[in-house]
């Protein structure tokens, strides 16, 4: 099956306004200098993150100028390297900064200088690995850095129309595709860590170059066959890799290398390797026409956002490996739903709707994109959160080791970097999740105040998309140019919407849960409503953890409880199904955002000073329940947080 739709390309749509413009301007002024003094090793009171240091010392060496020094940090640090020139490219798309430009040429001319001579390029394999290089592909990442290095490449190119490093990452991929494959002499290796698959597919999109798309098929089909290529890779070695216990996980499942992925059944694993493989799977499914391969991608997406999800948008249950465990299992207080993860959520989302529009799997898009990501930064764009809980209790995160790595407040930088990286790539290529489209239609699948040009099959259509969402849910779109079809996305979690066309009320088919009109050539102008009332979000009864539990959305707005508004001891807290759900305007947030407010009650001690209590009926304090957009908690301080609360049945 080919894809149904194509994604826009760098500079397609603009985005500079509203709740998003604010963002976006957050990722240019304050995240992308921030991180580049953090990549510089220049942020005090931070883990040093070594990249651009590690770098140059693979440079120097392969130059012939060895200063002695060694490799420091992860293995995997040109990734973090990777993502910000992703992002930086993504921002001179946006607007030229000739500062910039020369800062990313400069990083360019030192990859330039470390790549050996045929083609490797990896600081930990230039300066650790030397003549050992792919010896642990499970573990080194060598190929995961690859793919990100491509990733950057590719958005460099199309923001600037340099090809240097694309020329030099061409170079990279056909040393990768001389070391792997099925031919004698080759290695039947694939990546321990996803994300090649992915890259390559983008780059053989610009590129044009078959070769890339083959190569990132070999990747797919040839995980998990028989003889299980981790297998192998440890006997050789010689020596205990470290596994995961069985206990904690089947070996290999965490690496999605079990077992081909055509027979696997669930979304299994590490979370982001698993969401990166997800992508790269779906692309390489659609490029080569198997439905075998699609099929698979379905199943997998199916099992993830049926069982797997967090209402936050949030994937990954447990921090022992960063992983899915099994379905239904989705505990608040110790989740893990890693940044990442919920960033490669929403790569996958894009994917399995440009193969076919479906407004529940933009749904899953939105949900992560409002939630759970954007939860990832502080307010001022200057700390993040790897992890992202639903339930914030400190002094466990002090003292219980299943917690340490719930943080009650984000953190200027980590050891592990991956996450504040990866969302600045996110902000900076925003247009690309607003938008897919085909010759006859253009599906908008987020509303975003946007402006973007699209070349259809009868010509040139401008579109420009005017809305404060999700301060409310009113969105008006002006189109001009040439006729085409025009479909919107009806968010699941909308109970009415209206449109009008040119003043009047229509009421258009729905297909897949967009609604579509025809637009004649010339100008026409459309306004949308989207109802937008507070509504209670309640959790399928087989997940244990959320029974007798509702929490709150308002349009794409997750909502929690804070300390800050309602003291400590947050799980006392209990909201009436009949108790009506306000707007709070006196807290208003960032893109003019309200909080939420309810009457509601507080558990009280009780009468009896005792752990356990006999037949004593718990009794209720009425108090006022303020909630606030779960993308701002923690920045009033660490305390107590929670997403989902007592419902008390009415
Ligand atoms: O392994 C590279 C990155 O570091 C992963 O994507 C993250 O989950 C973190 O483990
Ligand atoms: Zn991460």
């Amino acid at each position: 099956m080919m894809k149904n739709t194509q994604p826009v390309s760098l500079k397609q749509v603009k985005i500079d306004k509203g709740f998003w413009g604010y963002y976006r301007d957050l990722a240019f002024s304050s995240m992308i200098p921030h991180q580049w003094r953090a990549l510089n090793d220049d942020l005090s009171d931070a883990p040093p993150s070594y990249s651009l240091r590690n770098l140059r010392l693979a440079a120097d060496r392969n130059r012939g100028l060895s200063s002695g020094e060694t490799y420091q940090g992860p293995c995997f640090l040109d990734s973090d390297l990777a993502k910000w020139l992703e992002a930086a490219a993504g921002w001179l798309a946006a607007r030229p900064d000739e500062q910039l430009e020369k800062s990313i040429d400069e990083v360019i001319d030192l990859l330039a200088a470390a790549q050996e001579a045929d083609g490797y390029l990896n600081t930990f394999g230039s300066l650790v690995l030397g003549k050992n290089r792919w010896r642990n592909l499970r573990d080194e990442h060598e190929l995961y850095c690859s793919g990100h290095l491509i990733e950057a490449a590719v958005a460099y190119f199309e923001a600037t129309g340099k090809r240097r490093f694309i020329d030099i990452m061409e170079r990279n991929v056909a040393c990768i595709a001389e070391a792997f494959g099925r031919e004698p002499g080759q290695r039947r290796g694939y990546p321990g860590h996803p994300e090649l698959e992915l890259a390559l597919m983008r780059l053989f999109h610009v590129t044009g170059n078959p070769h890339h798309a083959r190569l990132a098929r070999y990747f797919i089909e040839e995980r998990g066959q028989q003889p299980l290529y981790f297998e192998e890779e440890k006997k050789r070695a010689g020596r205990e890799q470290a596994d995961w216990p069985p206990y904690i996980r089947p070996p290999l499942r965490q690496y999605q290398a079990h077992k081909p992925l055509k027979e696997q059944q669930t979304l299994d694993g590490h979370a982001v390797r698993a969401l990166y493989l997800l992508s790269g799977l779906v692309d390489v499914a659609a490029e080569s026409g198997s439905s075998e391969l699609m099929q698979t991608a379905e199943r997998l997406w199916d099992n993830c956002i049926r069982h797997r999800l967090y209402v936050t948008g949030g994937v990954g249950s447990t921090h022992h490996g960063e992983a899915f465990t099994f379905d239904n299992h989705l505990p608040n207080g110790t989740a893990y739903a890693e940044t990442c993860a919920s960033i490669a959520l929403v790569f996958a989302a894009r994917r399995m709707l440009e193969v076919q529009p479906r407004s529940a799997i933009a749904d899953v898009m939105e949900r992560a994109l409002y939630n759970n990501c954007l939860a990832s930064v502080q307010l001022d764009g200057t700390r993040f959160f790897y992890v992202n809980p639903l339930q914030v209790w400190p002094s466990a995160s002090q003292q219980e080791p299943d917690h340490w790595h719930v943080k009650p407040e984000r953190q200027k930088w980590f050891g592990c970097a991956c996450c504040p990286t990866n969302l600045i790539r996110l902000l900076s290529s925003l247009d690309r999740y607003v938008f897919t489209y085909n010759s006859q239609t253009i599906y908008q699948h987020l509303y975003i105040d946007s402006e973007a040009v699209f070349s259809m099959a009868n010509g040139l259509v401008q579109l420009t998309c005017r809305t404060r969402y999700p301060a409310d849910g009113a969105v008006t779109l002006h189109k001009d140019g040439a006729a085409c079809r025009l479909a919107w996305r009806v968010p699941g979690w909308c109970r009415q919407h209206t449109l009008m066309q040119d003043g009047r009320q229509v009421v258009p088919d729905i297909e897949n849960g967009y609604i579509q009109i025809d637009c004649p050539a010339g100008p026409v102008t459309v306004s949308l409503t989207f109802d937008m009332q507070p509504c209670r979000v309640t959790c399928d009864p087989a997940v244990p953890e959320n029974i007798g539990k509702v929490c709150l959305q308002r349009g794409p707005l997750l909502y929690c409880l804070e300390e800050a508004d309602q003291g400590r001891e947050l799980w006392r807290l209990y909201l009436p199904d009949n108790s009506p759900v306000d707007l709070d305007w006196h807290q208003a947030w960032p893109g003019d955002i309200p909080g939420l407010k309810a009457a509601g009650y507080r558990q009280a001690d009780g009468s009896v000073d005792s752990l356990y209590r006999f037949a004593e009926t718990p009794e209720l304090v009425p108090v006022r329940l303020n909630f606030v957009p779960y993308y701002v908690w923690g920045n009033r301080g660490p305390g107590e947080m929670l997403v989902w609360l007592h419902a008390l049945p009415g």
